[in-house]
């Protein structure tokens, strides 16, 4: 099965309509949303094409194919108006041999690790930037931010499928990086 990855899209509806381009594109099954899914949040500009409840739309559109944990911009008013739940803190996948721990990032993180075995992979969003590094045996994947990249980064989601992890780029459609 393909995962399209998604995070922090932050009410940006412009990419939230570039994630589900890049869900048909691909040809995913299911989509995985590492939180910030709605509100701008107040560190940061508002997003292109800022309007959450547009947003909320396109997702209910594809509920059944929509997996979420909950970011800290995430909350319960916001849970209110998705028809999938997001409220939890992680989600767990299995690809292939590895166990990976899916979270927004601000709660679990390479400095406070959850119960992982080496070459097992922690997947989170948050920082808005993308990363694929390894610590003490356990992978750290990040797909960057769909709406409000950070350091220079492109606005970005990854692809899951046989144990292959790639980033696209969502503007250029352009995969840019593979694990
Ligand atoms: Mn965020």
């Amino acid at each position: 099965m393909k995962w399209l990855i998604a995070s922090d899209i932050h009410g940006s509806e412009y990419y939230c309509r570039k994630v589900l381009e890049a869900f048909e594109r691909e040809g995913a099954e299911r989509l995985l949303l590492l939180g910030d899914v709605l509100y701008h949040g107040p560190r940061n500009d508002l997003p292109r094409d800022y309007c959450p409840r547009a947003v909320a739309e396109l997702l209910n559109a594809m509920e059944t194919s929509v997996i979420g944990v909950r970011g800290n911009c995430d909350a319960e008013i916001d849970q209110t108006v998705l028809h999938f739940p997001i409220m939890a803190d992680y989600a767990l996948l299995v690809s292939g041999e590895r166990t990976v721990f899916a979270t927004h990032g601000h709660l679990y993180h390479l400095d406070c690790l959850p119960p992982l075995h080496r070459g097992d992979i922690l997947l989170h969003g948050h920082t808005h930037v993308p990363a694929c590094t390894e610590k003490g045996g356990i992978f750290y994947l990040n797909p960057g931010s769909a709406a409000i990249p950070k350091e220079s980064s492109p606005h970005s989601v990854m692809t899951l499928q046989d144990g292959l992890f790639r980033w696209i780029d969502l503007d250029s459609g352009e995969e840019y990086k593979r694990f």
